[in-house]
């Protein structure tokens, strides 16, 4: 059998590292008798297109990220709202494999032809500008790129910002050209995709962290085999501390690299300019939920639940 498994990220992103040790955790368990192909991105398609050709069966492994996605799937959008998850990369990892909030999606995405395999945080988002982004007076009229569903339009314009959705492929050129002022990625991305060169400033609010999600054709994944599948899950589930130690290592490097090649700054928001952009986030919450409805508000509510609970239960 052949997988053929599509990337959102380029060659040596977050979305590769895993890309790439699952096809070989993978092949060898199966001896193998299953290989796995990684398409990076750039070859398929935008996300949207690497999510249709899941669904239609083109191909059976992708990356959907919720920045997209979650124009299918608005429920999705809550990964992509400022200061809900936690700051605590431990509490994140357990309440996203928490098999609640799991189970909360899962129909979502089976309706959607779609089998979500899992959620996964690739480090936090980063502010890219000419200039530091300290307050929302900051953002008044700033052009800033953000991924493609509505949800994040709302997050920005929030701050006053003037937000333009675009594919992933489409930042640098917007950069270069100046047609946007600035955009929003986790580190690694702003090194690989050389958003950076094109750029002054990096503002760190620690507003939220780029979250992605793994799934399959919906289809292709009920036919596997009993065995198939839960070959899958059990690689799945030995991948999410080496994915978080990855992305980990991968942000922490690459802002290194951005750093020794100089012309770049580095700014970390204090408690209180983080404060101001957490007040002016709350109401955005309110249109995720004219957005996705009541399925919606059982995300938020236990997603803020099992956060508050789990930052307690680490606390202790
Ligand atoms: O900004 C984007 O569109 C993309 N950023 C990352 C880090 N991964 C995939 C996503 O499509």
């Amino acid at each position: 059998d052949t997988w053929r498994f599509a990337l959102e990220e380029v060659e040596g992103s977050v979305q590769d590292a895993y890309a790439q040790e699952f096809k070989s955790r993978i092949e060898e368990r199966t001896d193998g008798e299953v290989k796995v192909e990684v398409y990076p991105y750039g070859t398929l398609g935008t996300s949207s297109q690497l999510t249709e050709l899941l669904q239609n069966g083109a191909i059976e492994i992708a990356f959907a990220s919720p920045g997209h996605l979650a124009d299918a799937i608005p429920e999705v959008g809550i990964f992509t709202l400022h200061f809900v998850l936690s700051e605590d990369p431990e509490v994140n990892r357990a309440v996203l494999s928490d098999p609640e909030v799991y189970g909360l999606f899962q129909p979502m995405y089976n309706e959607m032809d779609l089998q979500l395999l899992d959620i996964i945080p690739e480090g936090w988002m980063v502010w890219s500008g000419d200039k530091a982004l300290r307050s929302p007076e900051d953002f008044e009229g700033f052009k800033i790129r953000t991924m493609t569903s509505p949800i994040l339009v709302e997050s920005y314009k929030a701050y006053g910002a003037n937000p333009t959705p675009t594919p992933y492929s489409e930042v640098y050129s917007g950069l270069q050209l100046g047609q946007i002022d600035g955009q929003v990625n986790p580190i690694f991305a702003i090194e690989e995709m050389s958003f950076y060169e094109e750029q002054d400033v990096l503002t760190s609010a620690r507003h939220a962290q780029f979250i992605t999600t793994l799934a399959t054709g919906n289809n292709w994944f009920n036919n596997l085999s009993e065995e198939r599948q839960e070959l899958i899950l059990d690689v799945r589930d030995n991948m999410v501390s080496w994915i978080s130690e990855k992305q980990r290592e991968y942000n922490e490097d690459r802002l290194q690299t951005i750093l020794d090649e100089g012309g770049t700054e580095w700014v970390e928001l204090t408690e209180e300019e983080r404060e101001v952009f957490r007040e002016a986030s709350k109401d955005v919450r309110q249109i995720y939920l004219e957005q996705a409805g009541e399925k919606g508000q059982k995300v938020l509510d236990t997603i803020l639940e099992k956060v508050e609970t789990a930052e307690e239960d680490m606390a202790d």
